[in-house]
């Protein structure tokens, strides 16, 4: 580290630029075009080029980079998840997040302070003792802890035993982390774009041209495009843009709301999360306290904020820590989620030649930015899937080898 300040600090130029460049003219080809101007799409482009000398890159938004579920998910990364695939995948991912401020010299503000997930049962005492175990055989940090240990973690949970739902023991997963998500759009988009990468945003595809089962092109709203390669990295409107090409995926999608306070003294640090109450709750570096709950219980492309939300996920957040009571909410927001089946990505080839997806995160994917960006830039250029994304390839459905992660979910579904 002292070794890594030294050369930082004799660099000639430091830091590094943090703008973007004006949006440039729309090309009428490009090798590669990426649908998606969040984290996962910058970082399959920023990966492209850095990995595989891939420059000749759009990736095309219809908004403004991260204005979709990258800016609007809770910010928390983890790695405790069910299964073997699971925890591999995001095992990398926490590597991945360890080293990336430096990596994209950009302070993404990412902050290891410890996740708890709560448990209010027996039967979820059990389910914890496997993820643990299952965490630990895979060199990833979880153990099961009871209340002495909680109530040093988090000062103030109420840990009585005669209210509704007593905290019996939690999963402690020590890495649980958080990172400043829209730092890691600007981050990843500013150096992929110094590296030539194109950024195009208020560029919305319309349509997606395919011949002879090969994808060739793509039609956007400042006119069509033809290149070799596309990923699709469409969080929220995954099936719309799918659909475009011709398949379907075995994808709802549903909103998911979260709020945060305005601001307190610091005093949580851990973020923690009752599966069974349906709420997770940490406090920002700004004092914040940051609060999500279940889906809504519908499918819904909208990212409106309802009462209904407000009332039923602060209820239980009072339960755990009723000092609460008179904290005033500051905003609420939320995003869509892209359900699959077994609450696992999909990220691989699709039924069209050329045309790669990464999708169905349903609420996790910020954490999987760095992982997803990395292997998807791999599978694009060398056309081979690496084995880290094998077990989430779209054909699992059809194959009946899903990858079961509900479980694992920090949010109510
Ligand atoms: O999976 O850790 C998670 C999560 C937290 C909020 C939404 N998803």
């Amino acid at each position: 580290m002292p070794l890594g300040l030294l050369k930082y600090g004799l660099r000639p130029r430091r830091p590094p630029d943090r703008f973007l460049p004006p949006r440039p003219e729309l090309k009428r080809a490009y090798d590669t075009v990426i649908i998606g101007g969040g984290g996962h799409g910058l970082a399959a482009a920023y990966y492209l080029a850095v990995d595989h000398g891939i420059t000749d890159v759009a990736v095309l938004d219809k908004g403004y980079l991260g204005g979709g579920n990258t800016g609007r998910n809770t910010a928390i990364v983890r790695a405790n998840y069910l299964t073997e695939d699971g925890v591999r995948f995001y095992a990398e991912s926490l590597d991945l997040w360890r080293g990336l401020s430096g990596e994209l010299d950009f302070n993404l503000q990412y902050s290891e302070r410890g996740h708890l997930t709560l448990a209010h049962a027996d039967s979820a005492i059990r389910t914890m003792r496997w993820r643990a175990e299952v965490n630990k055989h895979l060199g990833v940090d979880s153990e099961l802890i009871f209340p002495d240990e909680i109530a040093r973690l988090v000062p103030g949970l109420d840990l009585s035993s005669d209210v509704r739902h007593p905290v019996l023991a939690a999963l402690y997963h020590p890495p649980g982390a958080t990172a400043r998500h829209d730092a890691v759009v600007w981050a990843y988009a500013a150096r992929a774009a110094a590296r030539g990468v194109e950024l195009h945003s208020d560029t919305e595809v319309t349509g997606i041209e395919v011949e002879g089962g090969r994808v060739t092109g793509v039609e956007t709203s400042r006119g069509t495009i033809s290149c070799n390669r596309v990923l699709q990295a469409v969080a929220g409107q995954s099936s719309l843009v799918s659909g475009m090409a011709g398949f379907r995926l075995p994808i709802h999608t549903v909103p998911l709301q979260a709020c945060v306070s305005l601001p307190l003294k610091p005093w949580l640090d851990p973020i923690v999360v009752s599966g069974s109450l349906h709420v997770y709750i940490w406090q920002s570096a700004r004092g914040e306290v940051v609060i999500g709950g279940a889906t809504d219980p519908y499918g819904l492309y909208a990212n409106r904020s309802t009462l209904e939300f407000a009332e039923g996920t602060l209820l239980p957040v009072l339960e755990l820590f009723p000092f609460l009571a008179n904290v005033k909410m500051l905003r609420q927001w939320a995003g869509m989620c892209d359900m699959t089946p077994d609450f696992s990505p999909v990220m691989g080839v699709t039924p069209v030649e050329n045309l790669y997806i990464d999708a169905g995160w349903g609420t996790w994917g910020f954490k999987a930015t760095p992982v997803c960006g990395k292997r998807m830039a791999e599978l694009i250029a060398t056309g081979r899937t690496p084995d880290l994304l094998q077990p989430f390839r779209l054909s699992r459905f059809a194959e009946f080898e899903q990858v079961g992660e509900k479980g694992a979910a920090s949010v109510g579904h």
